[in-house]
């Protein structure tokens, strides 16, 4: 089986199924490997090859009475052992008809009848998860799923959550060693694979109904052991034992009025945000004082910069200038719109900048008529979960990741009013909690208060006791 393995490893290699260098992904992030088995139709011996070698992983066939590919490159694969084996095959539909009977599943079965899975490559297991959702809704039993190549990513551990044990003809530093051996790629390859592997974890997929994982029910102390971004962990754990889910908005023009509401609220906050260019008497003082203050009474400083810029100019921006932001704000917001090549110009930023760094991307905003909507917003949230390793949250208003290691930031909150006057729309804290933020933004809530220490206090108060309500209340 090793020698079939090696020379399918080759051929899959010659025929380009298997490809080695610098790709972009779906929404645009950089991988040095890069996986196309759909080119296989075109090899049908290749294809046939393949699909016997699959199901080799079968350990009793007499057990299996359907298979199911996932679409769309599994499907011929899934025909192929069908049609040689003499086992009927099930499809997913990609979406449900329309029309006529609203099948997501093709094909004949009945409740109980043993399904086996076929996938080509499976990375965080997610479209395999959402293959057998759908045959569990039609009550067949799934139990496996047989793969050509695991990237080891995260996605067996994954399926095996679920109950899905995972069979693969190769794992992918496997598969490197074969082309190594076969002198197809080189070792410093092989390296560079390795470290974008390890650096490129898929996160855990949550399990619905027991949701060991959901972001809305845990508590933040252990959101923290699940965050990728260091920052992430460090801000949660800070939440977590100062009590306070609640992000102050310094908006203030004068460096002296920043540091005293920094000094009388610091102890209630988990993050300072600014807008370094409305301050009239900027200088690199203040950014001392202002992060001495933050490590005296344990808040996170973030730079609400909204870079929206192509990748060189963000970076400039980021790390040079007047602000030299790299240099001092922990936490800082990214609109996406430039795409997700603004993220590896960030981290070009933070170059030499020993200190953690997160990212708070813009998903969407809080005033009326925001074009942050639809697939702009979807893609937001991909990206941010694709790159979970510099990415700390979002900056939104609704839920919109489940993932318990990215944290969820909604600004426009007020308890007296319900707008600005400049399409500023306020909620109170509660609703924005149980909407799904995790850290609630008030800006002039509390520094046009009469008393800024008053407000800062009760909405910490009112911010923590609706998270309480959330993660023990069993409904929601
Ligand atoms: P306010 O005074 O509580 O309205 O201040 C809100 C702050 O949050 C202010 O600094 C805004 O720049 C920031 N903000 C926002 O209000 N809405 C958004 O969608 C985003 C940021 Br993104």
């Amino acid at each position: 089986m090793e020698e079939l393995l090696k020379k399918l490893a080759v051929e899959l290699y010659d025929v380009q199924a298997l490809k080695f260098g610098d790709f972009k992904t779906k929404i645009g992030l950089r991988t040095p490997i890069y996986f196309d088995l759909r080119v296989i139709i075109s090899y049908p011996k290749l294809m046939s090859a393949l699909a016997k070698a699959l199901w080799t992983l079968a350990d009793d066939v007499t057990k299996v009475s359907q298979i199911c590919g996932v679409p769309y490159t599994a499907l011929p694969l899934a025909t192929l052992i069908s049609v040689d084996n003499q086992i009927p095959m099930l499809m997913k539909r990609k979406e449900t008809k329309s029309y006529g009977t609203k099948k997501l599943i093709e094909g004949v079965f009945s409740s109980g009848d043993n399904c086996v899975i076929i996938e080509d490559v499976i990375t965080s297991g997610s479209s395999i998860l959402e293959t057998i959702d759908a045959l569990k809704k039609e009550h067949l039993n799934v139990t496996e799923a047989y793969v050509i190549i695991d990237r080891e990513q995260g996605g067996r551990k994954n399926l095996e959550n679920h109950g899905i044990k995972v069979k693969s003809l190769y794992v992918v530093t496997q598969l490197m060693q074969y082309l190594l051996e076969a002198g197809k790629i080189t070792s410093k390859v092989v390296k560079e694979v390795d470290d974008y592997l390890a650096m490129n974890q898929a996160p855990t997929i949550s399990i619905q109904g027991t949701i060991p994982n959901d972001r809305l029910k845990l508590p933040y102390c252990k959101r923290a052991k699940l965050a990728k971004n260091p920052l992430a962990s460090k801000l949660l754990e800070l939440m977590e034992s100062k009590q306070t889910n609640l992000c102050l908005a310094a908006d203030l023009k004068k460096t002296d009025a920043i540091l005293e509401l920094a000094n009388t609220a610091g102890p209630h906050i988990a993050v300072l945000k600014t807008h370094v260019d409305i301050i009239e008497d900027f200088n690199e003082g203040f950014i001392l004082q202002l992060k001495d203050l933050a490590k005296r009474h344990k808040f996170l400083l973030m730079e609400d910069r909204k870079f929206g810029d192509i990748g060189n100019t963000v970076s400039l921006q980021y790390r040079y200038g007047l602000y030299k932001i790299a240099e001092w704000a922990d936490l800082i917001t990214v609109h996406p719109i430039s795409g997700a090549s603004v993220i590896d110009a960030l981290k070009k930023g933070m170059k030499n900048i020993t200190e953690p760094r997160g990212i708070f991307l813009i998903a969407e905003m809080s005033s009326k008529g925001t074009l942050t909507t639809g697939d702009y917003l979807k893609s937001a949230v991909s990206m941010a979960e694709e790159a979970s390793n510099l990415v700390v949250g979002l900056v939104c208003q609704s839920n919109l990741s489940a993932q318990s290691g990215l944290l969820q930031l909604t600004p426009g909150v007020q308890l007296s009013k319900s707008d600005d006057g400049l399409d500023q729309q306020y909620n109170n804290p509660e609703t924005v909690i149980n909407a799904g933020a995790d850290l609630a933004v008030v800006g002039r809530g509390i520094t046009e208060a009469s008393n800024c220490l008053k407000a800062a206090l009760e909405y910490k108060r009112q911010l923590w006791n609706a998270y309480e309500k959330r993660i023990n209340s069993p409904d929601m």
